[in-house]
C-alpha cells in the first residue's frame, strides 16, 4: 500500500485529494496544525480512514518527525495562507508559511528520503498583471499581492530542488478551483452562500468588491486528479491546470441569482471594503500541456459549478 502525506488536509483541496488517494488504495497521512477549535469539517467523513498528525509549516522538527515515522512515497504540499486579501494584512506570516514553508518541507524530504515525490501547490496568482493571454507554463510572472509573491518563491524553490538535488519535485500552477467546500470568504462561495441566504430570507443584500475581475474557474474535485497525475509521470515538471475559459464575478452573480429566480442587480452592493490594493484583472489558462501529457480534462462546466455550489448552500441552510 503506497503512503501519501498531505499538508493542508483540512482545506478544500486536502479533503478532495484525501478522498481520491483513499479510492486509489493509498494510506493517507494528513498534517493538521493545532487549533483551539475543531477544523475537521471537510474531512469528518474520512477520519476513520486517514491518520492525522499534528504539524505546522513553521516548524521544521515536526516535518522531519512525521516523514521519518510514516515513510511516505509521495508528499503533497497544499498548506498555505491562501486568502489573497489576508496577505496584505499579514504579509510576513504569508511569506513565512506560503514561501519559506515550502523550503522547510523540501529540506525535510531531502534529509529523510530524497526519492519521495513532492507536489507543490503553485497558483495562477503568480501571473498577476498578465503579460500574455492565455497564460501557460512559459508565461512570465508578475504577481500582484504578497500571496502571489510568496507562491512565486514556492514555485522556484521547488524547481531549484529538482535541478540541484535531482528530486522528483513538481509544481502545479493551478487556476482558481471551487466547490461547495470552498472557504466562505472566497468570492464564489460568498456568492453561493449569499444568494441562498437572500432566497431564504436570512439576508437582504450581498456586499462585494470588483465585479469585473475575470477568473478561470473550475471544480476542485477535478484539479486534485491533476495533482496526482503529475506525480505519476516519468519525469518531474511544471504544469498549468485550468479550464481555458474565463468568466467575470458579475457573470457568476448573474447565474447564481438567476438560478434562484432573482436579479443580482437588486441585491448586490458594491462595497469599497472588498476592493484590493492591486487587482488581478484577468486570468485564463492555456492548459494544453496538462491535457496532452497528463490526459487531464475538467469534467464540470462553469454553469454546473455555480449551480452545484448554490444547491449545496441552499440544502445546508435549509437544514439549519
Ligand atoms: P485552503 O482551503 O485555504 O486550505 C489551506 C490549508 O493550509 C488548510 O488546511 C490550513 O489549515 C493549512 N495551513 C495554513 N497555514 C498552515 C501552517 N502554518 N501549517 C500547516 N498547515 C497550514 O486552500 P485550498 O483552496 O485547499 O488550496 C490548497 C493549496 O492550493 C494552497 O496552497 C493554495 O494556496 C493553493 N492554490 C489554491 C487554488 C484554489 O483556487 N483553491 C489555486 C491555486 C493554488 P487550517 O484548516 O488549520 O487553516
Ligand atoms: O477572488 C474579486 C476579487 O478571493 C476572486 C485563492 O484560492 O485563487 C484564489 O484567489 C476575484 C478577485 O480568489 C469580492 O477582487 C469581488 O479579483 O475568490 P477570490 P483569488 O484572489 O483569485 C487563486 C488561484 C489562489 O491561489 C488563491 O489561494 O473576485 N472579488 N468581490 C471578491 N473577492 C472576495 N474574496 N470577496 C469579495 O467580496
Amino acid at each position: 500500500m503506497p503512503t501519501a502525506l498531505v499538508t493542508g488536509i483540512t482545506g478544500q483541496d486536502g479533503s478532495y485529494l484525501a478522498e481520491l488517494l483513499l479510492k486509489k488504495g493509498y494510506r493517507v497521512i494528513g498534517v493538521a496544525r493545532r487549533s483551539s477549535t475543531v477544523t475537521f469539517e471537510r474531512i469528518e467523513h474520512l477520519l476513520d480512514d486517514i491518520t492525522i498528525v499534528q504539524g505546522d509549516l513553521h516548524d521544521q522538527g515536526s516535518l522531519l518527525a512525521f516523514l521519518e515515522e510514516y515513510k511516505p512515497t509521495e508528499v503533497y504540499n497544499l498548506a498555505a495562507q491562501s486568502f489573497v486579501p489576508t496577505s496584505w494584512n499579514q504579509p510576513a506570516l504569508t511569506g513565512d508559511v506560503t514561501a519559506l514553508g515550502v523550503t522547510r518541507l523540501l529540506e525535510a524530504v531531502r534529509y529523510v528520503n530524497p526519492r519521495i515525490r513532492f507536489y507543490q501547490a503553485s497558483s495562477s496568482e503568480m501571473f498577476g498583471k498578465v503579460v500574455e493571454v492565455p497564460q501557460k507554463e512559459t508565461t512570465p510572472f508578475y504577481p500582484r499581492s504578497p500571496y502571489g509573491v510568496a507562491k512565486m518563491y514556492g514555485h522556484w524553490i521547488t524547481i531549484n530542488y529538482r535541478e540541484s538535488f535531482d528530486m522528483f519535485a513538481v509544481s502545479g500552477i493551478l487556476f482558481n478551483h471551487e466547490s461547495p467546500r470552498r472557504g466562505l470568504e472566497f468570492v464564489t462561495r460568498k456568492i453561493s452562500n449569499g444568494v441562498a441566504r437572500i432566497k431564504l430570507g436570512l439576508a437582504k443584500d450581498l456586499h462585494l468588491g470588483n465585479l469585473d475581475a475575470q477568473r478561470d474557474w473550475g471544480f476542485a474535485g477535478d484539479y486534485v486528479e491533476a495533482m496526482w497525475l503529475m506525480l505519476q509521470q516519468e519525469k518531474p515538471d511544471s504544469y498549468v491546470v485550468g479550464t481555458g475559459e474565463t468568466h467575470s464575478v458579475r457573470e457568476f452573480c448573474e447565474i447564481a441569482f438567476g438560478y434562484l429566480d432573482l436579479d443580482y442587480k437588486k441585491y448586490v452592493v458594491q462595497d469599497e471594503r472588498f476592493y484590493r490594493p492591486a487587482e488581478v484583472d484577468l486570468l485564463i489558462s492555456d492548459p494544453s500541456k496538462a491535457r496532452a501529457a497528463l490526459c487531464w480534462e475538467p469534467s464540470v462546466s462553469f454553469r454546473d459549478l455555480v449551480t452545484m455550489m448554490v444547491d449545496s448552500d441552499m440544502a445546508r441552510l435549509k437544514k439549519g
